[in-house]
């Protein structure tokens, strides 16, 4: 096409250089844009946990797990908006040890993008002669062990340049080879390009996608993580492997992410994932607090409050989900009608939607999703508890 567009151009240029010149910025132009693959926002798949893209501040989008800024981090143009920039020597975001960010009996997944400056860092005791040891998000903590790695998990490079995702070894050093780590081809990282890389634990296997591809995945052996550890972005509380370059739109899911859902997220680009709008939710409004049997948790009432900023009403009923933990929607949507639930003038949006795919007793957090008519994507939780059947036969 653009050679039909060269033979055009220069069959006009015969008129008029002038007229030439216009022509070729003007249809350049368009065969530029005619080759761009249209990029939108990917809606993030449920069960996110936390969300810091690094757009000028370490905030977690999702829950609240703040990060600190520890040492000389900056911000510079990423992958999607802003991301956390890292200069190799010190730094880090330490986004703590909530109990939600605990995750690694369960299965989890973390999401990143990653850009080198250089394959190299100020560190001296993890680096070969290709390359250093850089931590992507890692949770890895043991300073009483004799060897590293023992204790938590990491997503990192590996000095031998090649993304690495491990666990803490049994009285051995997880981050080396099976059945605690798993690792794409050595060498095969460079400096000044974007990576999307993906860590998935899942029951039996853990697994590493990186640019929307599985680059391995192996079967999981024991593992040691008794939570000591922060969550940290950018290094590694013991080793340092501190990241040279950017690091962007780091998540992490309560969940197994499908090869599907990482591919919608690597090929969303640089359009991201869809931010999510935190209102306020009720579940069961009237009752406090708001204890559900199984029984009854399979259709929930939950009240979608609106605000100043906020009209619960424009909600689509049919994009409504739940997203915890515990109570996962079957079916999708829910009935809905509005109401002013907390008597500030303003109708709220309650709904009664159907849950029951999977509803464990206990307390959890209840997560609603939704998006609105205008395409706004909202997120409410609120903790709930959740009792055994009253008359369960089986
Ligand atoms: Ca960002």
């Amino acid at each position: 096409m653009q050679r039909a567009l060269i033979r055009l151009v220069a069959a006009l240029a015969k008129s008029t250089r002038l007229a030439s010149s216009i022509l070729v910025g003007s249809l350049a132009s368009f065969a530029m844009t005619g080759t761009l693959v249209a990029q939108t926002p990917v809606t993030p798949s449920t069960g996110m946990i936390s969300w810091w893209p690094g757009d000028g501040n370490a905030s977690d989008i999702v829950d609240g797990n703040n990060g600190t800024i520890v040492g000389p981090v900056g911000f510079a143009p990423g992958k999607v908006g802003l991301a956390f920039s890292f200069n190799g020597t010190t730094g880090a975001i330490d986004a703590g040890n909530a109990a939600d960010l605990q995750v690694s009996a369960g299965d989890f997944s973390i999401e990143a993008w990653v850009y080198y400056n250089s394959l190299f860092n100020a560190d001296t005791g993890v680096c070969l002669p290709m390359g250093c040891d850089m931590s992507i998000v890692d949770k890895m903590f043991d300073p009483s062990l004799a060897l590293a790695n023992q204790n938590g998990w990491r997503l990192m490079k590996q000095a031998a340049n090649y993304f690495l995702f491990c666990l803490g070894g049994v009285n051995t050093n997880g981050c080396g080879i099976a059945p605690q780590s798993v690792f794409s081809p050595v060498g095969s990282v460079s400096a000044g390009i974007w990576y999307h890389v993906v860590a998935v634990k899942a029951a039996s296997t853990i697994s590493l996608y990186v640019n929307g591809v599985q680059a391995g995945q192996t079967t999981l052996g024991g593992f040691n993580d008794t939570n000591q550890a922060d969550l940290l972005i950018g290094a590694n509380a013991v080793e340092g492997s501190h990241t040279n370059g950017l690091i962007d739109e780091a998540t992490i899911y309560n969940r197994a992410l499908s090869a599907a859902e990482i591919s919608a997220l690597y090929n969303a680009g640089s359009a991201g994932k869809y931010k999510l709008t935190p209102v306020s939710i009720i579940v069961k409004p009237g009752v406090s607090p708001p204890v559900l049997t199984r029984e009854a948790a399979e259709e929930i009432r939950v009240a979608i409050l609106s605000n100043a900023n906020f009209d619960a009403t424009q909600i689509n009923s049919d994009t409504i989900r739940t997203a915890g933990p515990s109570v996962n929607l079957r079916g999708k949507g829910g009935r809905c009608f509005p109401q002013d639930v907390d008597g500030d003038g303003a109708l709220d949006l309650v709904c009664d939607v159907r849950a029951g795919e999977s509803i464990t007793d206990g307390s959890t957090i209840f997560v609603l999703e939704a998006k609105t008519v205008s395409g706004q994507a909202v997120r409410g939780q609120q903790e709930i508890t959740i009792t055994g059947r009253s008359s369960d036969k089986h």
